[in-house]
């Protein structure tokens, strides 16, 4: 069980990091771009998943300041790459519903690309479908968002229930399947179909579509088949410190 009272001490003694993960264009092999998932490193508990900690984060409120402090440390990263001669593409990060309602994702989104320098249409925000179903009242923010230049992303696509109408309604860039439909490509049956769906949904709306969770070798094949064109998933790098993440082509 984990306590607000720990993750916030956790917080303030910097025991928050952020790790990469590589966001892979299916059709050259190059890095795109990468997602800065948080994690902590525990003295006591060593590397905790944030599975265990950002819904403690999120009924406390701390997912704010834990937020904040993803955001800017991922766009630092991302000027330190920049600033070695390496191209990081694009830097994702998350935000949470409750981020998105705090009423300073916009100023805390701004200040941080002024004090870094990182150029707005290399940041990318992904936000759950849920939170884009359950609350109307944030599409202004989103346009907000847009405003300031940078990309915003519908994260785990497919699961939220969004319709249509929703959908078109949104100034978002970029579809990210859910990776519980990437897991049963391999199978003939609903799976493809709805990624395939998705796929020609991301063509005609254009928007950019990115597959999660691509484990094997038949999931790759089988998106790129269908035109899918970015990925993301073990396959080809798992989340990694910042001292590890390699920006090379994946494949020739
Ligand atoms: O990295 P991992 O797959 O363990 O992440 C588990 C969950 O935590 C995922 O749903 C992911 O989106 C979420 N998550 C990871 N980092 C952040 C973050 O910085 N902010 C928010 N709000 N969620 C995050
Ligand atoms: O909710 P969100 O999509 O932001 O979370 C992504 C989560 O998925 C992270 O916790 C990340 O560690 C995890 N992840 C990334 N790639 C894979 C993969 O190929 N397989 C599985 N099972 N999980 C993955
Ligand atoms: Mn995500
Ligand atoms: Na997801």
């Amino acid at each position: 069980l984990i306590l607000e009272g720990a993750l916030k001490r956790a917080l303030d003694n910097g025991e928050l990091v952020c790790h990469y993960q590589p966001q892979v264009s299916l059709s050259t092999g190059r890095i795109l771009g990468l997602e800065a998932l948080v994690r902590w490193q525990s003295p006591e508990m060593g590397l905790v998943s944030p599975g265990r900690f950002i819904p403690v984060a999120e009924t406390s409120g701390l997912i704010v300041a834990l937020g904040a402090h993803v955001l800017r440390e991922a766009c630092r990263q991302y000027m330190r790459w920049f600033d070695q001669g390496a191209n990081p593409g694009r830097m994702a990060v998350n935000v949470s519903g409750r981020q998105l309602r705090s009423g300073s994702l916009v100023a805390l989104v701004k200040a941080v690309l002024e004090e870094t320098g990182m150029p707005p249409e290399s940041l990318e925000l992904e936000i759950t479908e849920t939170f884009l179903v359950e609350d109307l009242a944030i599409v202004p923010i989103l346009s907000d968002l847009k405003a300031l230049g940078v990309r915003l992303s519908i994260d785990d696509f497919g699961t939220g229930h969004s319709s249509l109408a929703r959908l078109k309604d949104l100034p978002v860039d970029k579809l990210k399947i859910d990776q519980s439909f990437v897991r049963g490509l391999s199978e003939e049956g609903d799976d493809q179909a709805i990624v395939r769906a998705i796929v020609a949904l991301g063509g005609s709306m254009g928007l950019d579509v990115l597959a999660e969770g691509v484990e094997t070798e038949s999931q790759r094949h089988f998106l790129q088949s269908l035109g899918c064109e970015v990925a993301q998933g073990y396959l080809f790098s798992r989340p990694v410190a910042a001292g590890d993440v390699s920006l090379q082509a994946v494949f020739p």
